[in-house]
């Protein structure tokens, strides 16, 4: 039974169409599971909170100390970090909800995540390692080096259950990611994430998840063997339950796209592509044509 669970995330509004492929994509599987994002931004008049297929909670509402010295210390992508364990424990609050998933926006879920939720029946916090699996030392990234800098475990994904060590843990995240949640590698810093390296050791009721399906990314490709499923994909032979894009930047994406439609198939209709893939810039403008890019849609100069 999910009728204590809850999914969260967090974008700023150049990753809304993120958050909202990943909402529909999880939705889609749980549909009564509550989805709440924390918008690392102001809506202005940008988009409607009441149309979107999540609740969006404000940064003021999520108990940052201090929250415009706390914003100005941080990059956007610092900030929508450093902001996740506050928002973790804000929905955690809510009446009702006892357990959490923080999945990040860059994630497509495929299947029901029931099992995660039942693993937090017996433990306190939930975590998955970017290798769960030897890797070689063929000089091809991600490596150790890599993950030795930037951190054991995946911070675009995070289970935690109301209790004594997952209130301690979420307490104690947030304290750190107040000033700490910097990206620099000589520090020995990266975001939020790093700082997952000592949970284990720190709290009770730490539970790895192992199973090849959860939190797939660039980094398990090395020790894990995908393979076609019917419409699908399959891992090490498991089912794939969610899929994490990590470093696809949105803006690359598309441009990537529409540098390989454009050299022979000019007669495409482009704009609607980019209209397509940008969501947020619905409706279709009205000059968009069938070789014609709209003025406000980004483009490399030289292309229309
Ligand atoms: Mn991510």
């Amino acid at each position: 039974m999910l009728n204590d669970a809850a999914v969260c995330t967090v974008v700023s509004k150049n990753h809304l169409a993120l958050a909202r492929a990943f909402a529909e994509s999880f939705r889609r599987h749980h549909p009564g599971v509550p989805i709440f994002m924390l918008l690392a931004d102001r809506v202005g008049d940008y988009f409607s909170p009441s149309r979107e297929p999540f609740e969006v909670v404000p940064l003021e509402a999520v108990g940052i100390p201090n929250l415009p010295r706390f914003c100005f210390q941080y990059s956007v992508f610092e900030l929508n970090c450093a902001a996740k364990p506050y928002l973790i424990r804000h929905v955690m609050k809510r009446p009702g909800i006892s357990k959490v998933l923080y999945l990040d926006s860059d994630v497509g879920v495929y299947r029901g995540l029931d099992e995660l939720y039942a693993l937090l029946d017996r433990h306190s916090i939930l975590l998955t390692p970017h290798f769960a699996g030897d890797v070689p030392d063929d000089g091809h990234k991600p490596g150790f080096p890599n993950i030795r800098e930037s951190g054991v475990y995946n911070a675009g994904f995070v289970g935690v259950r109301r209790d004594a060590s997952g209130e301690r843990f979420l307490d104690w995240w947030c304290r750190r990611v107040y000033t700490e949640c910097i990206a620099d590698p000589r520090l020995g810093l990266f975001v939020d994430q790093k700082w997952l390296d000592v949970v284990p050791g720190l709290f009770d009721g730490v539970h790895v998840v192992r199973q090849p399906g959860y939190n797939v990314g660039h980094w398990s490709l090395s020790y894990r063997t995908i393979s076609p499923d019917g419409d699908g994909v399959r891992v090490d032979g498991q089912p794939l339950y969610f899929f994490h894009f990590s470093g696809l930047d949105l803006d690359d994406l598309c441009d990537q796209v529409l540098a390989r439609m454009l050299p022979d198939r000019l007669d495409d209709d482009v704009a609607v592509v980019a209209v397509r893939l940008h969501r947020q810039d619905q409706p279709r403008p009205p000059e968009a044509g069938p070789i014609s890019i709209p003025d406000n849609v980004d483009h490399e100069p030289g292309t229309r």
